[in-house]
């Protein structure tokens, strides 16, 4: 095993509701069904599975034209959410974290900063998920958990970072990025945030990339998180999931960007999310999330 953390404590996150398309609720137990606790036992660790985070739905779709679609839901479940975390972490064991929707990331990550203050993310994606309810062209959530994190937006999500809390833009770093917004490239500018497009990972192949986003990450900071969202991976081995892009990262290029920061030994919580089962073939992506989380925890090591 790689020096992580032994004791991985599971949580799900069964919330759709970020996202514009059903079904990326039953994400967990996808994930779950393929296996990834076992594979995560057979190569050493103690693991318990925490359950799921309530998500009451009675509330869910009663705006459906605002720019902050299934606010008063979303925000409770990141509040508990970071919470959990929080405690995980406060245990001792190292928090996997299953979606669910991208906008789960507010709570998972705040959550880690609150053990962690300076922490580095590498956010594996499509999308760019940094727009504020102003430059969102959907309203779903899921598409703002990194203007959040970093400060921005709605008051009601922001205070679940809290004021003195809020990641810093040098130690975020994007990989796989092929579909971002208008408002989402003048933020990333205006920020100064690394990205490395698909164009950059064809440029300098996998292994310089992730060289380079373990340093953003990883140097002068007190561990690395990793949000994986599944659309980063092409659509051809993960079309389980809603906002499918062409052109993603393939097998080996996601495998190897994971265990490139397993041996960093920086890495000190995760998160899988966007799968939907509903759009799957067998649980293609949910069997590719499991696979995933074994090369990020190790499992490669002879
Ligand atoms: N950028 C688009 C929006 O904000 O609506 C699409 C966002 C998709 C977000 C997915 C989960 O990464
Ligand atoms: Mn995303
Ligand atoms: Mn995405
Ligand atoms: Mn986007």
């Amino acid at each position: 095993k790689p020096n992580i953390n032994s004791n991985i404590a599971i949580i799900g996150v069964p919330l759709d509701l970020g996202a514009g398309t059903r079904g990326v609720n039953l994400g967990p137990d996808a994930i779950r069904y393929a296996g990834v606790e076992e594979r995560l036992k057979n190569i050493g660790y103690n693991v318990e599975d925490l359950g799921d985070i309530p998500v009451n739905r009675s509330q869910a779709f009663t705006e459906p034209n605002s720019n902050l679609k299934n606010l008063n839901v979303i925000s409770e479940v990141n509040s508990l959410l970071s919470e959990k975390v929080f405690s995980v972490m406060s245990e001792g064991k190292f928090p996997l974290v299953l979606g669910g929707d991208h906008s789960i990331a507010i709570g998972t990550i705040s959550g880690v900063l609150k053990y962690k203050k300076s922490l580095g993310v590498i956010w594996f994606d499509a999308h760019g998920d940094i727009n504020t309810p102003e430059t969102s062209p959907s309203g779903n959530i899921h598409g703002m958990p990194v203007a959040v994190l970093l400060g921005l937006g709605d008051k009601s999500l922001t205070k679940i970072v809290g004021e003195n809390n809020f990641l810093k833009k040098e130690n975020i770093v994007y990989i796989g990025s092929r579909d971002l917004d208008s408002g989402e490239r003048k933020a990333m500018k205006e920020q100064g945030i690394t990205v490395f497009t698909m164009h950059e990972i064809d440029d300098m192949g996998i292994k310089k990339v992730m060289e380079e986003a373990i340093k953003i990450a990883g140097d002068n900071t007190d561990g690395i998180h990793v949000s994986f969202d599944m659309d980063a991976l092409d659509p051809s081995i993960a079309p389980g999931t809603g906002t499918k892009v062409p052109g993603g990262m393939n097998y080996r290029e996601a495998h190897y960007a994971l265990e490139l920061i397993a041996k960093s030994e920086k890495l000190v919580s995760a998160e899988f999310v966007e799968v939907n089962p509903l759009l799957d073939n067998a649980n293609m992506t949910g069997k590719a999330a499991a696979v995933l989380v074994g090369s990020l925890m190790g499992e490669w090591l002879i």
